[in-house]
Order: C-alpha cells, then sequence, then structure tokens
C-alpha cells in the first residue's frame, strides 16, 4: 500500500508517567521530543502528509497513537485500547479520523484491541491475542475487517510476555518479506494465509529491531542494531535509521508513533 498521509501525536510533557516494564529508566522528554520531530520528518521525506494532534498530559502514552485505530485503504476502526489508563486515547483519536473516514465504527467492552496487535500483509490481517488485545476485541475486529473486504486470524502471543504487541516482534515489509523475532518464527511460519518469501530473523539480542516499518519505498528501523540493519540492506531495502532510545525506555517503537493511510 502507497500510504500519502499519517497521524501522530508528540510526547507530553509528563511522558515518563506512562506504561513501561523496560527497566531503563526514565525518558528524558526533551530527547523524545527530538527524536519524534526527526520521525515525523522522515514520514515527511517519505512522501506523508503529516497531521500532528496537541500532546495529551492527561494520557501520558497518548504519542503511541498507533495502538488507538486500525487504519486500512477501505476505511478504519477504532480501538478500545487493553490498557485501562489509555482507554480515554481513542476519544480525540476518533474527532482526528472522522475527518478522513465518514463511518468509524469502534470496539466495544467487554473487547479490547491494541492497533500495535494487528499487523496487515496484502488484504490480510494478523490480530494478535495478546495482555492487551483479548478474544472478544480480537473476534469483533474480524467482523469490523470482514465488512471492509479483508481477511484476518489470530496470533496468540500470550505465552510470549516478552512481546507487548505482536509488531514488537514481526513486520511485515511488502513482497512476501517478513522480519520476525526469533520466539515468534514458527507461529508465523504456521499462517497458511500469508506468504513468506523471505523471513528476515531478529536475534535475542536485536530483538527490539524486529519493530521497523516500511513507509513507501523505505523501511524506517531503529538506530543500534547492526545484525538486524544489515539483513534488511540484503534483501534490498532502503533503510532509514533513526534513534528510538527514549520511545524504547517506554516499551514503544516506530510503528507505535503514527497511523499511517
Ligand atoms: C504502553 O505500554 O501501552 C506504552 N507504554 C507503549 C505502547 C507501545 N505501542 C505499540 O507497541 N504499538
Amino acid at each position: 500500500m502507497q500510504f500519502t498521509r499519517a497521524i501522530v501525536r508528540p510526547p507530553a510533557r509528563n511522558f515518563a508517567a506512562g506504561l513501561s516494564s523496560a527497566a531503563l529508566g526514565p525518558p528524558d522528554v526533551a530527547r523524545a521530543l527530538e527524536q519524534h520531530a526527526e520521525y515525523v520528518g522522515a514520514l515527511r521525506d517519505c512522501g506523508l502528509t503529516v497531521t500532528s494532534l496537541e500532546p495529551d498530559a492527561e494520557h501520558p502514552d497518548s504519542t503511541f497513537v498507533e495502538d488507538t485505530a486500525i487504519v486500512t485503504e477501505r476505511g478504519a476502526v477504532l480501538t478500545r485500547p487493553g490498557a485501562p489508563s489509555r482507554e480515554g486515547e481513542a476519544l480525540s483519536m476518533g474527532r482526528c479520523l472522522r475527518n478522513f473516514f465518514a463511518d468509524l465504527p469502534v470496539i466495544a467492552a467487554p473487547g479490547t484491541v491494541d492497533g500495535g496487535d494487528i499487523c496487515e500483509a496484502d488484504g490480510h490481517f494478523l490480530i494478535g491475542v495478546s495482555a492487551r488485545t483479548n478474544e472478544s476485541g480480537a473476534r469483533q475486529l474480524a467482523v469490523h475487517l470482514d465488512r471492509l473486504g479483508y481477511s484476518s486470524s489470530v496470533v496468540d502471543i500470550r505465552a510470549n510476555p516478552a512481546l507487548l504487541h505482536l509488531k514488537s516482534g514481526i513486520a511485515y515489509l511488502g513482497d512476501g518479506i517478513w522480519v520476525v523475532d526469533h520466539g515468534i518464527q514458527a507461529e508465523i511460519r504456521s499462517q497458511s494465509r500469508i506468504v513468506v518469501r523471505d523471513l528476515i530473523p531478529v536475534v535475542a539480542v536485536e530483538a527490539y529491531a524486529a519493530n521497523c516499518v516500511r513507509v513507501n519505498d523505505a523501511v524506517l528501523v531503529a538506530a543500534g542494531f547492526p545484525l538486524t540493519s544489515a539483513a534488511l540492506e540484503k534483501s534490498g531495502c532502503r533503510l532509514v535509521t533513526l534513534e528510538t532510545s527514549e520511545f524504547r525506555k517506554m516499551d514503544g517503537g516506530l510503528s507505535c508513533l503514527s497511523l499511517r493511510f
């Protein structure tokens, strides 16, 4: 899919009050803002028009906009994020997305879905069931996607607590190219509805690098993971390397920082 737009939200001053299991210390908010600005610059360089929402200090995790919606070529679905402190983030995202999508179905309680658990591959959606996305949310999302003409299947990552979200461990780059964390390779290979032409394995010491993002003709990758970057380059990807240290401290990566459509 060729993207023309992205929605982002810079971190608020209390970004450090968000959820984290990373044990890497508190993020430096000024540095996070710089890294965010570089990320937005990279999206613009890829040809995207970027809508930047106001920072939202009521929701310190709200810079991770990806979790609040599933946006496709044919329509969007507003999620109900699985962490109670993040549930309210969907409200303002809904206001923004209604400018682009007349029909915006929502995931309803008791369902929960975090967008970070949803991975699209050529019209098929992998739905990660995780500590954040529950079975009710996955079922509701599958119905909404079916109405849009998309197929979907579930990948249960609950036995893999190192992965916060499905896309913490996998990325689809198009043309059958997958980037996959060492702990989830068998699960991805067993998915019968996707084409796996080239599986780029991510070794344990570089696990964070699995969260990379294809944006048109570029792949955004996190700085500091030479093995994964070398493997991606070997597969013919044009890499844009970005520093994400402050978002990593809050369990976030490159995909989480935008909705792309
Ligand atoms: C959270 O725990 O919800 C945030 N601190 C990190 C969310 C990262 N989002 C993502 O991977 N899609």
